[in-house]
């Protein structure tokens, strides 16, 4: 048998080990400063920060969401702030255990509009919701300046297809439906 080693890492490999890593989820579409105080806290719980970004196939299958900004340019204008250690990618809800495991995550970050929601975590990580920033968000933003807003009268069945489908044209904001 080769000689005992006394210790199982190298000190790179325990100098790793101290390393606190956080990882919070998201769109960030059309990046605003209520991201970048999400992003700001979450690195501030540790050292490293994995932001797992939403795909636009996540998006448009699971979020019913159409992003202005391609997953590839919501990817680069994350990489590019000084709290984001990694971005990968998020296609589906599912996804978080293991990464949280692959990852070595010790404390998992969302805003408060998804309190409880992902409580299931508490197993394999730390679970904090911080409190959402107000009157900011990219949906908002869209619709501020959106480039058509419709109003809607009427209740043929195919009144109730329009509503429906016009939810997935980017750049239109249903804003009335007057149904007698
Ligand atoms: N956020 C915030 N304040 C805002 C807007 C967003 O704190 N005014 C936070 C959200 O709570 C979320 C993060 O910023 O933690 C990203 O928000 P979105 O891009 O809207 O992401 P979302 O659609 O909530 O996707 O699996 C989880 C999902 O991917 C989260």
């Amino acid at each position: 048998m080769g000689s005992l080693r006394l210790y199982n890492h190298t000190n790179a490999e325990m100098e790793e080990e101290h390393v606190k890593r956080v990882i919070t989820y998201g769109t960030f579409d059309m990046l605003h400063y209520g991201h970048i105080n999400i992003l700001r806290r979450a690195k501030e719980m540790g050292d490293y920060l994995v932001v797992v970004l939403s795909t636009d196939e996540f998006n448009w299958n699971s979020k019913q969401k159409k992003c202005y900004f391609t997953y590839e340019q919501r990817k680069q204008v994350l990489e590019a702030i000084r709290y984001v250690d990694l971005v990968i990618p998020e296609n589906n809800w599912d996804q978080k255990i293991s990464d949280v495991q692959d990852y070595k995550i010790d404390t998992f970050v969302m805003g408060s509009d998804w309190e409880g929601k992902f409580d299931y975590l508490k197993e394999y990580c730390e679970v904090v919701y911080l409190p959402r920033t107000a009157n900011i968000s990219s949906t908002k933003l869209r619709q501020e300046n959106s480039g058509i807003r419709l109003g809607i009268i009427g209740y043929e069945p195919m009144v109730e297809k329009f509503i429906q489908e016009s939810r997935y044209v980017g750049n239109v904001e249903l804003s009335g439906i007057f149904q007698p």
